[in-house]
């Protein structure tokens, strides 16, 4: 089965190519000659999410599925959420936005945050949802250099290291992004075999 993944993010791209079942193959934007960016307008998660999947459906009729990820820091009110790419500015960099976290969570004492992805599947018209959240909470100061985004001042609850310590098979075991795509292929697996 082929589906096309709508991210232009390669460091997602990366971590779902091996946390999808060789049953599917995995389309990215790259292989369909897509390039323009797709906007992120819609003010949830979820929205997000939902509006990459269609955007890509209604352009190609493939199937296909969007992921919309974001951290909730319980101290900034859940922020930076949806803005997690734009956290510091349209134009600023993953090391500005963990500057900016870090800078608003100085003075706070609870630490507590989760990484949150929602994937969004339209196949053949219809649309699923598959959500995957791991809790945690925000380091000092930022460590390690794998992975992407926040993961260098993220550290899963139970865990002594940053995602950004860890080799991707390790985030890859407990990640949201793996939970949620874990959800997305049960789902797939269960419809092949009716
Ligand atoms: P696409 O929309 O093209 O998929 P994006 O980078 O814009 O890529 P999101 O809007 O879903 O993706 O992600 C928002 C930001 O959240 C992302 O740029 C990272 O800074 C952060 N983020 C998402 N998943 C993450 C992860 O697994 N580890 C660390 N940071 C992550």
């Amino acid at each position: 089965m082929q589906l096309i993944f709508a991210t232009q993010n390669q460091h997602k791209l990366f971590e779902v190519t091996k946390l999808i079942d060789l049953s599917i193959q995995l389309l990215s934007l790259n292989d369909i000659n897509y390039t323009p960016e797709i906007e992120e307008t819609a003010s949830t998660i979820e929205e997000n999410a939902s509006l990459k999947a269609w955007h890509i459906y209604n352009h190609t009729c493939n199937n296909c599925f969007g992921d919309d990820s974001g951290l909730e820091i319980e101290a900034l009110n859940m922020e930076p959420g949806v803005y997690s790419a734009r956290y510091a500015g349209v134009h600023k960099s993953d090391s500005d936005n963990i500057k900016k976290v870090l800078h608003e969570m100085k003075s706070k004492t609870n630490r507590a945050a989760q990484f949150k992805t929602i994937i969004s599947l339209v196949m053949e018209g219809k649309e699923h949802i598959f959500e995957g959240i791991i809790q945690g909470s925000i380091a000092e100061k930022p460590k390690g250099v794998n992975g992407f985004g926040y993961d260098p001042i993220f550290i899963p609850k139970g865990q002594r290291l940053t995602f950004a310590e860890m080799s991707i098979e390790k985030k890859n075991r407990i990640s949201h992004r793996s939970i949620a795509v874990g959800k997305l292929v049960n789902f797939l697996n269960h419809r092949n075999s009716l």
